[in-house]
């Protein structure tokens, strides 16, 4: 097939990469409808992609990947940077030149007779001045079909790329699904990522976290921007005003369900409004007045399955409803349609469960088994929420009010607190810590530090990260700098429930932090930040479910539980060595001296 560029630096790149894999064929996605729907068809055929249901869910398809492939795999994800300490502690790290060697070994020859996909796509809307092209090569038209849904596929990114050597190159091999050869490479100085022996989302729709986080934290770095595990949503007041939030919560800790949230009954009859920009990733720059405005480069949602339902996420539900692919979820042989755990209390009697293995769902349920992986995802097109912004497309992003911070603990972090300045949010951000979930491959449940929930996507050291953070916020005036936040929805009372009712009602401390933006408010300075009073969060309508005491005992901040954690954050810091910024260590003394 002919290629759809002359650009000389794609062209080249490409010609080696079809040395090395050696395909049968290359096929250029112009982004076509006629080519995804002949896609979809050759992948139904081969079973690689099963129809569902046209009439209850047109458009979607169903895939399993391979049992040993169902998340992220962190502890073989690789920084292959220069010099290892521009990796930095957080990171694993393999020099380049061997890495190369390694993957390129393992990717030989591995696409005889199978056909390359070459996915001109943009990260950002095609033509917006913080948007990126990126080229990836793939062997599955899971991949293909996956991308088209994530990104802006197709001819017109060629086209605004010119002869421009400013493109991310990305090589993807499924190989043999291969656990103990699996690796997904980042080559942040040369624009490059390798992945191979996988068949899953974050590790093979290479615009997404490969791309958009690693590289992208990497380039931002060096050109004066950030790239950032957050989401993004507009808050509509009654008077029609809409004010934006980005927030930064580690995977499979409420970013897809904040960013589309339903405002309560309440506020609804009052006139709120709620507006997703992005539910994963945020790329930031400062404009034109001074302000810090955000795009979201992605054109999908790749969200969490389970847990999705009527009333926890009634807008994720609808984007799913046509056009979607839906990634080891059970299925229900009845009607050919989907399920997991969470949609709702019946599980089909005649399920497919993600594996393949058919079931009675009820009675495997009774045995204490999922049907559909906990990791299992949805992959929907942006344009089908209901409430998706009107400012989905702006190529100039919108302008952020707040950044907000936050992670999964049972315990010690309070509902919701606010630093004291951009350097002490800083430090917020930097000393979060949050439950491993499924989204990773590993233990689930286990504490660890994860900073401005980038512990696995930051594509360098995070010390010159957090120093990067320090020096944009030294570039903004104080009134138009974001404030910054922390909130942890997951404090568990000693019998182990959730104290806070979350999804939804979220909004309430939403608003509490828009009121602390527009200096509306008073607050309770602590040892910690700034603690709303009680009085301030709205509970109306909550009756039976929060309490003024049990939101007073949410908010409580316990000294010798903090006094503990600045050990914790000590120990952490020290890994950085002298790549540890001075005003952090500073940020950490004063704290030291506050909870004294
Ligand atoms: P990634 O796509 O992995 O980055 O995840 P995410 O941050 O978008 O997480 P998502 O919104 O998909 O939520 C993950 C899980 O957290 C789901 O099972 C949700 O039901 C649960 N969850 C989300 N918000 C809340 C909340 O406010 N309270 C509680 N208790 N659970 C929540
Ligand atoms: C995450 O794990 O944070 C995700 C899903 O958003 S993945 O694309 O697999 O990274
Ligand atoms: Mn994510």
């Amino acid at each position: 097939m002919a290629a759809l560029t002359q650009n000389k630096s794609i062209l080249s790149w490409i010609d080696e990469k079809v040395e090395l894999v050696k395909p049968d064929k290359i096929v250029w996605i112009d982004g076509s409808e006629e080519q995804i729907e002949a896609l979809r068809k050759e992948a139904c055929s081969t079973g690689e992609l099963i129809k569902l249901n046209e009439e209850l869910l047109p458009d979607c398809y169903y895939h399993r990947t391979a049992v040993n492939d169902v998340a992220r795999v962190e502890d073989r994800t690789l920084i292959c940077s220069k010099k290892e300490e521009d990796a930095g502690p957080t990171n694993h790290w393999m020099d380049p030149e061997k890495a190369y060697k390694m993957v390129y070994d393992i990717a030989r020859d591995s696409y005889k007779g199978r056909t390359m996909y070459v996915i001109p796509y943009s990260m950002g809307p095609i033509g917006s001045p913080l948007a990126k092209a990126g080229i990836e090569l793939t062997d599955s038209i899971y991949v293909v079909l996956n991308m088209c849904i994530m990104t802006r596929v197709g001819k017109k990114v060629l086209e605004v790329l010119g002869d421009s050597n400013d493109w991310v190159r990305g090589l993807h091999c499924k190989c043999d699904i291969d656990a103990e050869k699996r690796w997904i490479c980042q080559f942040p100085e040369d624009n490059t990522i390798i992945s191979v022996n996988s068949g899953y989302g974050g590790n093979v729709l290479l615009g997404k976290k490969c791309f958009a986080l690693r590289i992208a934290s990497y380039q931002g770095k060096n050109e004066g921007w950030q790239a950032e595990h957050m989401l993004i949503l507009g808050i509509e007041n009654p008077k029609g005003e809409v004010k934006y939030i980005c927030a930064a919560f580690p995977s499979a800790c409420g970013k897809t369900n904040l960013a589309m949230l339903i405002p309560p009954e309440g506020y609804r009859k009052k006139g709120y409004k709620v507006w997703c920009v992005g539910d994963d990733i945020s790329w930031i720059r400062k404009g034109k007045d001074g302000r810090l405005y955000a795009i979201n480069p992605e054109n999908g949602f790749f969200g969490v399955a389970p847990g999705t339902n009527e009333k926890s996420n009634p807008n994720a539900l609808a984007s799913t409803k046509k056009g979607t692919i839906f990634t080891n979820v059970a299925r229900n042989l009845d009607d050919n349609t989907v399920w997991w755990e969470g949609l709702d209390k019946n599980p089909p009697v005649n399920a497919e469960e993600w594996t393949g293995n058919k079931v009675n769902g009820p009675e495997y349920k009774a045995e204490g088994k999922n049907l559909a992986h906990p990791n299992s995802r949805f992959t929907a097109p942006a344009v089908n929420c209901p409430c998706i912004s009107s400012e989905f497309e702006n190529p100039e992003g919108v302008p952020i009010s707040a950044f907000v911070f936050g992670g999964r603990r049972a315990k010690l972090a309070p509902l919701v607190y606010q630093s004291r300045d951009w350097n002490h949010g800083v430090f917020v951000g930097s000393i979060m810590a949050s439950e491993t979930t499924a989204a990773a491959a590993g233990a689930v449940g286990v504490v660890r530090r994860d900073p401005m929930a980038m512990l696995p996507f930051c594509g360098y050291n995070m010390g010159d990260y957090w120093k990067h953070w320090i020096e944009i916020g030294k570039t903004l005036d104080p009134d138009k700098a974001p404030k910054i936040f922390n909130v942890n929805w997951f404090r568990k009372d000693d019998e182990g429930n959730f104290m806070w009712p979350g999804f939804g009602d979220n909004l309430r401390v939403l608003e509490w932090i828009l009121k602390r933006c527009d200096g509306e408010v008073d607050a309770k300075e602590t040892a910690i930040g700034y603690i709303p009073y009680a009085k301030d969060i709205n509970i109306e309508g909550l009756e039976g479910e929060v309490s003024l005491e049990s939101l007073e005992s949410i908010l409580d901040v316990d000294k010798s539980l903090w006094a503990n954690e600045t050990d914790g954050i000590a120990e952490f810091y020290q890994k950085f060595g002298d790549k540890l910024p001075k005003e952090l260590a500073d940020e950490l003394d004063t704290l030291k001296a506050n909870l004294k």
